[in-house]
């Protein structure tokens, strides 16, 4: 994409008026957090506006491009609220023409995270987590904790998220569990 305004006007095409909004505020908290963390500012940006670029893709869009991108079939078990970060950053290449692994893996970790993340990555899926709209029990102290330290924020997250599948008997992907191994323990 050339300008920001043309990757507005491509992703506010592709989502209801409350999602985009949300994308909107995922970009601030990512400049924000970017900032305090040394973060490029311009791939913050850029991977908070096209995080949730999928997320309102019918499933056989999913499962065609699984296919035939020829993604890990393991994904097939699963639905859009893992599909539309690891399978969305795929359509994103090819739809929005954006090739950057960086901004690319902030899109594909957003909702799992992963056991090695940038901080890039970092600053992303603790925005998705942490923008002013976000209201569950624990925010203002998930807020508090990622002020402090981005690295004690994806700890918190991956603990909590985990928490909230198993109390709610949802599948859990593998990632998820991998992302908890590897910050819960080191960060308590
Ligand atoms: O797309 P958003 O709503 O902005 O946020 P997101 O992409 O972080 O999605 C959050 C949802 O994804 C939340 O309801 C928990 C769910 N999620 C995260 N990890 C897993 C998961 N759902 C399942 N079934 N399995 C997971 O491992
Ligand atoms: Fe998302
Ligand atoms: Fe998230
Ligand atoms: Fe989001």
């Amino acid at each position: 994409p050339g300008t920001r305004q043309e990757l507005i006007d491509r992703i506010s095409d592709q989502l209801r008026p409350k999602r985009f909004q949300h994308v909107l505020r995922v970009e601030q908290t990512a400049l924000e957090l970017a900032a305090k963390n040394g973060v490029d500012a311009e791939k913050a940006s850029i991977a908070g506006l096209i995080h949730d670029y999928a997320k309102q893709r019918p499933d056989v869009d999913f499962i065609a491009a699984i296919k035939a991108y020829q993604l890990d079939t393991e994904l097939l078990n699963y639905g859009n609220a893992i599909w539309h970060g690891l399978v969305g950053a795929e359509l994103i290449k090819r739809e929005l023409h954006i090739y950057d692994e960086d901004i690319l893996n902030a899109v594909r970790h957003h909702t799992t995270g992963d056991v090695y993340m940038t901080p890039l990555e970092q600053v992303v899926y603790m925005a998705d987590y942490l923008e002013p709209a976000r209201d569950f029990p624990g925010v203002d102290e998930a807020r508090k904790i990622t002020a402090k330290d981005l690295g004690t924020g994806v700890a918190y997250q991956a603990q909590h998220t985990l928490q909230y599948l198993v109390e709610n008997g949802l599948p859990v992907y593998p990632k998820s569990l991998e992302t908890y191994n590897a910050w819960v323990p080191r960060y308590q």
